[in-house]
């Protein structure tokens, strides 16, 4: 499918000269000044990255390329009117910047589904590890062991012009998104259905086929995969699965690198592991209380004591948002449309209105609201995908489309390698006009 590499190449290059100017010519303009504070809470705040796909407003949520979800929702194609719209087409949508029509996507698909071999080598990875091993251990490794099919890396040894980057780049991420559903599908079926494994259908869709090769392959478990997969993509360029990807590849690892690094930051509880932890959270209460049907009551006891034990709760709060995150609205709404009466559902609903006036009295917690961790486990639950310690792999599918798009625009503009200062605390506390520090 040289025509969507040409097409990207068409568009993206004008960028390169805004971005050549803008370093040349700009270098010297003073943009943000940054507080003690921003360095002691993350550096939120403090522009620092390029990140194009995709732009978080704290309080309307996550923009790709200027599109809200629901907006993705109503313009991204579609295999049938009554569907969620294919991962394939927001990839586009980053990639290009355009909304691609329905033969663009379907050309995504098929060209994904000739890239989705994966080498027996792999497998024999994965197989390595004990079963008690993480599934996002296992993701990881297996990214990390496919580098040996790195374009890109074959390309720099062999000492190709810098100006080329981008292009085995784009290979290398193509090949990589393309084989991810057959390797989550691998480690699902052998971490819980005894190493039964399905073929790929390289007639189906990108999400619909992970779909089968879990063995859940009906159309309400692809429908509930295709907005999993459109929802949890990007989120800026600040988070940490997306930054690590950049920071790793900056320094011009090959792409499988970059992405599994960024994985191992996708895996830890404040961020997408945090969908499992959502689902241990509520089963912990339910046995705790003896009770799948807990009271409004119960939850709200139960949320306290968390809280007096010095513990987060899963799936409320954020780095950046200050409202309910749209990617919770849109799972919220998926789940009013097609599920009538569910005991876990209906937790995830009450939590919705209680833990949120909790977390706002502790008068701490910026951001009382949930976010898309908070109903993503419940919808997999009900579906029949009840395996949660799998859950943050599936996270981990669909960040690949955000972080490896914006990959390959980074090594077309070449941002150079980040390398951000850091100080001793001794620095700070004298920049903060304090004298005598005990460090
Ligand atoms: N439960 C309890 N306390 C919370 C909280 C929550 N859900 N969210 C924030 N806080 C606490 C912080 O731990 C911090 O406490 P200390 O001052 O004692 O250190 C304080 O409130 C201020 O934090 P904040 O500025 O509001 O939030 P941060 O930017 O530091 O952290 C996040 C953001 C997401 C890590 C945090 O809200 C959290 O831990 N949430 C629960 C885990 C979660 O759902 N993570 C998933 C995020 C989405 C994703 O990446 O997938």
């Amino acid at each position: 499918m040289e025509y969507i590499k040409n097409k990207f190449y068409q568009k993206a290059s004008k960028c390169i000269n805004e971005y050549q100017k803008l370093k040349n010519e700009h270098g010297d303009k003073v943009i943000a000044n940054v507080t003690i504070g921003q360095v002691m809470t993350g550096m939120k705040g403090v522009p620092s990255l390029i990140t194009d796909t995709s732009k978080l407003d704290p309080n309307t949520g996550i923009r790709f390329r200027g599109y809200t979800i629901p907006e993705l929702r109503e313009k991204l194609p579609r295999l049938n009117p009554e569907g969620e719209p294919l991962p394939e087409g927001l990839f586009y949508l980053m990639l290009i910047g355009e909304i691609p029509d329905r033969d663009d996507v379907l050309n995504i698909s098929k060209d994904w589904a000739t890239r989705a071999y994966v080498p027996q080598h792999v497998f024999d990875v994965i197989d390595s590890l004990p079963l008690t091993s993480r599934p996002m251990t296992q993701f990881s490794a297996a990214i990390l062991s496919m580098a040996t099919d790195s374009i890109f890396q074959k390309a720099y040894r062999a000492g190709v012009h810098k100006k080329h980057y981008w292009d085995t780049t784009y290979e290398d991420v193509m090949n990589l998104i393309a084989r991810l559903p057959r390797i989550a599908a691998y480690i699902y079926r052998r971490n819980f259905h005894n190493n039964h494994h399905i073929e790929p259908d390289p007639r189906l869709d990108w999400a619909g086929n992970l779909a089968h090769m879990m063995g859940h392959d009906t159309e309400e478990v692809k429908r509930l995969l295709r907005l999993y997969m459109v929802v949890h993509a990007d989120h800026e360029g600040g988070n940490v699965s997306a930054h690590t990807t950049h920071l790793v590849g900056s320094a011009l690892s090959n792409p499988y690198y970059a992405y599994a690094a960024g994985m191992l930051g996708l895996a830890g509880p404040l961020h997408g592991y945090a969908n499992q932890e959502v689902i241990n959270w509520i089963f912990d209460m339910i046995q705790e209380l003896d009770n799948d049907n807990p009271s409004e009551e119960d939850i709200v006891a139960y949320t306290k004591k968390t809280l007096s034990e010095g513990r987060v709760i899963p799936g409320y709060g954020h780095a950046v948002l200050r409202q309910t995150d749209p990617r919770f609205t849109a799972q919220q709404e998926f789940a009013k449309k097609y599920i009538k009466d569910d005991k876990l559902i209906n937790i995830v609903n009450t939590l919705h209105r209680v833990v949120p006036p909790i977390l706002e009295a502790t008068g701490k917690v910026k951001n009382p609201w949930p976010n898309v961790d908070a109903y993503s486990g419940s919808l997999l639950y009900y579906y029949g995908v009840k395996e949660h310690s799998f859950y943050t792999v599936l996270f981990g599918v669909s960040r690949a489309l955000g972080v490896l798009a914006s990959l390959v625009m980074d090594r077309l503009y070449g941002l150079p390698i980040e390398r951000p200062s850091s100080f001793p605390l001794k620095w700070y506390h004298e920049k903060a006009g304090e004298k005598d520090g005990a460090c």
